[in-house]
């Protein structure tokens, strides 16, 4: 399998995040691709690509508000113009009772575009998250090329990320990009399978009245689990995306038995949905020994979720989300895919 990629992921780093009240290191780290990249090599995966760039704005404005991406692509500017330098995150919100207005200082205009802090700016973030698009479409472009699968190796991540909203180290919704993407390219319908800890609330969000891209989402329960405000089980969709939602939430200390039964589950849902492409929101913050969260899934899980998968027999796009355990994440991504490869 091919892997596509942009080194300019590196320019989004130091970033910082707000937990449990401390300001701390972001647990999204430039390192986290470097241990990924190096266990491709190790295992032999494939050719590694580095990404085309592409009209990322373009790519991205099917998916997302206009004056979302135009926020994000002068926010360096309107930062400096403050005379600031250092990095930043939103802190201001507006919440039940407020109004849905769009003010005019940047300070205000993080938070309106924001839906938690964790969209988390530094001066390269920008280029850093075009970057991400370019690699997920090279290897969406790759697939209609015919290649059976690609793995795109997007750093920041993106399933959080909502048509207008960034939060959870997320910017652009690389998946969200894709899938639309390869509707624009000849596809008719399109799966997006979510595997990351994490409901994938961004990506639910951008197709949620929509009926030719399925989401469907295993994370931790989020009446106990960020990002907390969607991701349950009765989630199904509306109006005509009623019915092409499907949340599986699982408890804290969930291993492969129920894990690996909620997969089987959701790719069921798969095959009676019938995608032309099946794309994976590959987060790896299911592992035991992941830092920010709660499941137990252990190395050799991870060859077991990429066989099931390609049991579906559909062309696959892999995409890059969370996985903070960063030393074992290069074994457990590339476990998801050599296991989609059979060996
Ligand atoms: C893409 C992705 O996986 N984003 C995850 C964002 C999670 N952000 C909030 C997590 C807060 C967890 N706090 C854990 C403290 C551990 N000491
Ligand atoms: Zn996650």
């Amino acid at each position: 399998m091919k892997t596509v990629y942009s080194p300019r992921h590196r320019l989004h780093v130091d970033n910082q995040e707000l937990n449990a009240g401390v300001i701390t290191p972001a647990f999204e780290l430039p390192a986290r691709v470097d241990f990924i990249l190096k266990r491709i090599a190790a295992i032999g995966l494939g050719d590694v690509i580095e990404a085309t760039p592409v009209d990322a704005v373009a790519a991205a404005a099917k998916v997302h508000d206009a004056s979302y991406l135009q926020f994000m692509a002068d926010f360096w500017s309107l930062w400096l113009a403050e005379g600031r330098t250092s990095p930043t995150m939103p802190y201001v919100w507006p919440a039940r009772g407020q109004h849905d207005i769009r003010p005019e200082h940047v300070n205000g205009l993080m938070g309106y575009y924001s839906f938690d802090g964790g969209g988390s700016f530094v001066e390269g973030t920008w280029q850093a998250v075009q970057s991400a698009v370019w690699s997920a479409v090279g290897a969406a472009e790759l697939i209609n090329g015919g290649e059976k699968a690609a793995y795109a190796l997007c750093r920041p991540p993106g399933h959080h990320a909502g048509s207008s909203t960034m939060g959870g180290y997320c910017f652009i919704n690389n998946a969200a990009v894709a899938a639309q993407w390869f509707l624009d390219h000849g596809a008719r319908r399109v799966s997006i399978l979510d595997v990351d800890y994490h409901h994938g609330n961004g990506t639910q969000e951008i197709f949620y009245r929509r009926d030719d891209v399925q989401t469907v989402d295993l994370h931790a329960d989020t009446r106990f689990a960020y990002p907390f405000f969607s991701g349950r089980a009765d989630e199904v969709g509306e109006g005509k995306g009623e019915g092409f939602a499907l949340n599986l939430p699982m408890p804290f200390g969930t291993a492969w038995d129920v894990w690996g039964a909620s997969l089987d589950e959701a790719c069921r849902a798969i095959e009676v949905f019938g995608p032309d492409v099946v794309i994976v929101s590959l987060g790896l913050d299911t592992f035991e020994g992941d830092p920010i969260s709660k499941f137990k899934l252990k190395r050799e899980d991870y060859p077991k979720i990429g066989a099931r998968i390609a049991r579906l027999g559909r062309p696959t796009l892999f995409v890059q989300e969370g996985g903070y355990a960063v030393e074992d994440i290069g074994h457990n991504a590339v476990g998801v895919l050599s296991g989609f490869e059979g060996n």
